[in-house]
């Protein structure tokens, strides 16, 4: 431990502390642009100097480690005007109309020119133009307001080992660009939307589709359906006021029908389904390898994650046969809705418009894939992030704290435990695992066993392995076997997993890929900031819902005995091969 003092005030803190967390421990706040706890540091902004005493020059509190003895001052005249000029530079590159930004009141260039007063800049304002880039469906890029920070590229290279944003340039001509300055729908973008979450201005943000959505809502004409993925109801709360980890979704669901959608209904129920179609999935590739001795991919891969998707086309098309052929939750549901439900209520598929609320901003360029048109319609017209959604329900007015609590419609409504934990990263393998455990015994599992707490949890990647034991006759074949699964969150994690398959050398028969760190609670369309505290805050938050709920595992679902009795008749059976399942583009 190590001794200094801050603004006169001692702390002793660990060796190698920075001087930024050292005053953090103290309570004292140094502001910083560049700075993300999820990220490398960079020291490049210089917002967050500090004096220290004999030191010829002020330090980069982020970059600096504090050492035994220091005397550092955080806001001393010189540090303060320092800091001001530092801003006021910024400004002065930066495309100021702040009262038309997408970022206006979430802004952290913003808050700091309010805190500071910058009111007049002493430097030459360069009032730039626009300059954004709209190739993609998901995210958009605005050169004009980025105070190259390099946030974005961090978090694509270092927590999604992507590395479509690159720096190019030095000094006055460095800029955040791709590879050789081609828009963002022609490089490696997977859409994560993790530089849209790590960037503190509004450079990057999602493509917005609200004015969309309104339009479809006052038309008459419309029938208006929407889903909701299992993460927004633990994050909502925090776009209209409340704390990050409240669980709000019957309000959530009241909020949606005041906004005026027609039906109101849950993705977790086709995430329920998903487990049905993807388990026996699971099963019939087992049975193949295992029974059969047949030369069957495995390990199996979810394929739920439309940036994991984008990536593993990119980064390893080898092994695209890895992938279940499930669609994801948000697929299955457009489908269905135009089909099965529009019939179910008399409403003419070309009549109805799906809009799904989703964490995420590839699920943008998901529902656009042009094969996503099983329907014979676009099945999802238009996808929301949980940011796009907070700010519709601040545009109509609606105090959520006063909310009466609502149900889903009937039927795409009804969900289970199991399908709201696939919101959190390990979530869509402790839902397979529960039902798999029953398929394969036709025991009941023991209600002690439902939380598999192994696959929970931040480590990047994480694993489990579960003895067959006591099989149904038909699964007599499995019996003994040491089902190995893993779970990878994060593109950065997804790559150690591929490259471990790539070398021949994977021991795992299932795996869960998510794109972003945490899973979809961590999702690029969440509220800003997410950190890995708000992180777990909101998986917490799931996984309570999760143990409230009447059903926790998929197959009890009752809406989903009555599709396939309905419908749908059996899982992986004609019909849902035309609607649920998909390929994949080398
Ligand atoms: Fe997810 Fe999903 S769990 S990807 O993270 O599988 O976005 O929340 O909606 O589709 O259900 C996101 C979240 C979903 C899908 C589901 C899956």
């Amino acid at each position: 431990m190590i001794s200094v003092t801050i603004d006169g005030t001692p702390v002793t803190v660990p060796e190698n502390t920075t001087i930024l967390d050292a005053a953090k421990l103290l309570g004292v706040h140094i502001p910083t642009l560049c700075h993300h706890e999820d990220l490398c540091v960079a020291g490049n902004c210089r917002v967050c100097m500090v004096e220290v005493k004999g030191s010829r020059t002020l330090q980069a509190s982020c970059a600096t480690p504090a050492s035994d003895g220091m005397e550092i001052y955080t806001n001393s005249r010189l540090v303060r005007t320092a800091r001001k000029h530092v801003i006021e530079l910024l400004l002065s590159e930066h495309r100021g109309d702040c009262l038309r930004c997408y970022r206006n009141g979430n802004c952290e260039l913003q808050a700091l020119a309010n805190e500071y007063r910058i009111d007049q800049g002493v430097f030459i304002d360069l009032h730039k133009e626009d300059q954004v880039d709209i190739s993609s469906p998901a995210i958009q890029k605005d050169d004009s307001k980025c105070i190259r920070c390099q946030r974005c590229v961090r978090a694509c290279t270092e927590l999604q080992s992507v590395s479509a944003l690159c720096v190019a340039h030095k000094g006055a001509d460095m800029r955040i660009t791709t590879f050789w300055d081609k828009a963002l729908a022609y490089v490696v973008c997977t859409n994560c939307g993790q530089c849209v979450t790590h960037c503190p201005t509004g450079a990057l943000t999602e493509r917005n589709y609200v004015e969309d959505v309104w339009d479809a809502i006052y038309d008459p004409t419309k029938h208006v359906v929407v889903q909701t993925a299992p993460a927004i109801r633990v994050s909502i709360g925090e776009e209209v006021g409340l704390e990050p980890g409240q669980r709000v979704t019957k309000r959530l669901v009241t909020a949606l029908r005041r906004l005026g959608f027609d039906s109101v209904l849950d993705t977790d129920f086709t995430a329920d389904l998903t487990i049905i179609e993807e388990g026996n999935e699971l099963l019939h590739r087992l049975t193949k390898a295992v029974r059969d001795k047949e030369d069957v991919a495995l390990p199996m891969i979810t394929s739920c994650s439309p940036g994991w998707i984008k990536y593993i086309e990119h980064e390893f098309s080898n092994h695209l046969d890895h992938l279940s052929t499930c669609k994801s939750p948000q697929q299955m549901f457009g489908p269905l809705a135009k089909t099965y439900y529009a019939e179910k209520i008399g409403v003419d598929p070309k009549d109805m418009v799906v809009v799904s609320i989703m964490p995420c901003t590839a699920k943008k360029f998901e529902a656009a894939r042009p094969e996503m048109m099983a329907s014979g319609l676009r099945d999802v017209d238009y996808v929301l992030t949980t940011r796009e959604l907070g700010l519709m329900i601040r545009q109509a007015g609606i105090d959520f704290t006063k909310l009466e609590e609502g149900d889903y419609d009937s039927i795409l409504g009804k969900s289970t435990g199991a399908g709201a934990i696939f919101g959190a990263t390990g979530g869509v393998m402790e839902a397979a695992l529960r039902t798999a455990y029953e398929l394969i015994t036709g025991r009941e599992i023991p209600f002690e066993n439902l939380n598999i707490k192994p696959v929970r949890g931040l480590s990047g990647v994480k694993e489990a392995t579960l003895k067959i034991e006591g099989t149904l006759e038909k699964y007599k074949f499995l019996e003994g076997v040491e089902l190995k699964v893993a779970i990878g969150h994060g593109l950065a994690n997804a790559r150690k997993i591929m490259k471990q398959l790539e070398s021949g050398e994977s021991p795992y028969h299932f795996i869960e890929i998510m794109a972003c760190p945490g899973g979809c609670i961590g999702g690029g369309g969440q509220p800003i900031p997410t950190t890995d505290e708000i992180r777990t805050k909101r998986a917490n938050a799931i996984y309570d819902e999760d143990e409230k709920m009447q059903y926790r595992k998929s197959h009890d679902n009752p809406e989903i005995i009555e599709i396939y009795e309905d419908f749908l008749k059996e899982p992986l059976g004609h019909k849902s091969h035309e609607l649920l399942h998909t390929s994949y583009v080398k």
